[in-house]
């Protein structure tokens, strides 16, 4: 009986350090992550996640990653929930989705007065003219940009994509309909919030 009761005192004490030993080590990583994103935020990176929800009673959603980096910002967006095929990906005017067809978003951002077009045409294009990526049969695309373009709340008017929209189409961007490449419905939207 008394040899029990030690073994269950030794239990008993081995568990309460062990829950010490754990609380420890908590701790001390909490404090090495809040040191790990100090200098991140001291240098001009910048990061932010769009989700998309979607619009138009379709299924699309998905998620837009922008990182700015040494003045070049890359766009990631992956998207599902899409018809097999062509879509058009755009920048809209206004961070607001609240409209169930997406209109609320504005046209196309355009800041520097230039035609809708191709990225990277020298004809001309808007800012917000990402472009066009493939759906596959399983209703999933992705597509990325990399650009100097934009920047991430840096407050210049003609690069800056806060406080805008990221829109996903129902259809094809031909690039030649003006303003809109006559890409179809708005199924999917997600406001540029930093
Ligand atoms: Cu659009
Ligand atoms: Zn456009």
């Amino acid at each position: 009986m008394k040899k029990l009761g030690l073994v269950i005192l030794l239990i008993t004490l081995t568990i309460s350090f062990s829950c010490k030993d754990n609380k420890k080590e908590t701790e001390v990583d909490t404090e090495m992550e809040m040191e790990d994103t100090t200098p991140a935020e001291s240098t001009v990176s910048q990061e932010l996640m769009v989700k998309l929800e979607p619009k138009s009673d379709s299924q699309v959603s998905g998620s837009v990653f922008f990182k700015e980096e040494n003045g070049m910002v890359t766009m990631t967006a992956m998207m599902s929930g899409l018809t097999e095929g062509t879509h058009a990906i755009h920048i809209h005017e206004k961070a607001d989705c609240s409209a169930a067809d997406g209109t609320s978003t504005g046209g196309h951002w355009n800041p520097t007065g230039q035609p809708h077009g191709k990225w990277g045409s020298e004809e001309g294009y808007h800012k917000g003219d990402i472009g066009n990526f493939e759906a596959n049969a399983d209703g999933k695309g992705a597509i990325t940009l990399v650009t100097n373009e934009w920047c991430i709340g840096c407050g210049d008017a003609t690069k800056d994509i806060v406080g805008k929209a990221i829109i996903v189409h129902d259809g094809t961007d031909d690039f030649v309909t003006q303003p809109t490449g006559a890409a179809g419905g708005r199924v999917s939207c997600g406001g540029i919030i930093q």
